[in-house]
């Protein structure tokens, strides 16, 4: 697992059973029409667009306790952590387009294949931390943090479809930004467990910059190490991102979600990131998927190295043929 990576691998992952709301298996397809690969192209490397995983459709996959579609959620997280770790094998730092944000089950541990000592920074109005016991939804989309923590494992019952992966992340290696809708159950573990986590509350009182300072601390202070980045674009306010499946209010400003990617590029340390719950279906109006495939794409952008000031690369080559 090498740090410096010269180029961008995107695998799209239009997957949907993690949740019950049709379309958003349509985000990767609306990320690619709100140019993804050309503002990629953009920066100063290659990009390599691996196209869409086709995932298997399970005919029966009866609940199991209150979990929809186990065998369907366990059998395409199999798949893409083989792809995930194949891109990140390869040598490509990797996007991994949702999506709804189950498929983060997938894409961490097959990053954690090859990167056994990663840390995870998870960006979301909500913690994705419940077990198949807490969920009061029982959609895995809910579940996906509990799946990877090893301080977890014996309060998971074993799910058909998941006999495949073992826990591999501990609490100390996950930050969470963006918090503002969590279930009491999941609260329950958070403060069990001692997870480091940031409400938009917390944001409000210390300051996006000073956020990223500590997360860092706590993340990368003893040792630089590759940083998995999940980002659910409902964490960003739903005025910004509203095509999505459980939009909050009171989310992140455009220039806080860019300020998180910034920081993130800057530490020279990210290594896969997913881009998840984009539900072009879900939007009241045309305008309102663009802008939320739009906001998408520019947090994607950012996250590998598109700056607001703007980069010499683009521009060198006009300024001497002058
Ligand atoms: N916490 C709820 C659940 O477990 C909602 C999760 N929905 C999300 N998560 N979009 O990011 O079902
Ligand atoms: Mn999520
Ligand atoms: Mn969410
Ligand atoms: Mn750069």
């Amino acid at each position: 697992c090498q740090n410096r990576k010269h180029s961008v691998a995107v695998l799209g992952a239009p997957f949907s059973k993690g949740q019950k709301r049709r379309g958003v298996e349509h985000g990767p397809k609306a990320m690619r029409d709100a140019g993804l690969i050309e503002r990629l192209s953009n920066l100063d490397y290659p990009v390599h667009d691996f196209g869409d995983l086709s995932f298997q459709h399970l005919e029966k996959d009866e609940p199991y306790m209150n979990v929809h579609f186990p065998r369907t959620v366990g059998c395409a997280n199999k798949l893409l952590s083989g792809a995930v770790s194949n891109a990140v094998g390869g040598g490509h730092t990797t996007v991994v387009l949702g999506g709804d944000h189950s498929l983060a089950i997938g894409s961490v541990d097959g990053h954690a294949r090859h990167c056994p000592d990663l840390c995870l920074i998870w960006v979301d109005a909500h913690a994705d931390i419940n077990t198949p016991l807490t969920s009061p939804s029982g959609n895995l989309h809910g579940q996906s943090v509990a799946f990877m923590l090893k301080e977890l494992q014996n309060k998971m019952p074993e799910l058909p479809g998941f006999n495949w992966m073992k826990p591999f992340l501990s609490a100390k290696d996950l930050v969470y930004i963006g918090l503002r809708d969590v279930d009491p159950g999941e609260h329950y573990i958070l403060k069990e467990l001692g997870v480091q986590y940031f409400t938009m509350r917390d944001i409000d009182r210390l300051g996006i910059q000073r956020v990223m300072e500590v997360t860092f601390d706590h993340l990368l202070s003893r040792k630089q190490r590759p940083i998995h980045l999940s980002f659910d674009i409902d964490a960003m306010d739903p005025s910004l991102a509203p095509a999505t499946g459980t939009p909050v209010n009171g989310g992140l400003t455009y220039r806080e979600g860019i300020w998180i990617t910034e920081e993130i590029h800057n530490t020279g340390l990210l290594s896969v990131m997913d881009l998840v719950e984009v539900n072009p279906a879900l939007g009241a109006s045309r305008e309102a998927v663009e802008n939320t495939a739009s906001m998408a794409v520019d947090v994607i952008a950012s996250s590998l190295g598109q700056t607001r000031e703007g980069s010499p690369i683009a521009q060198t080559q006009t300024l001497k043929d002058d």
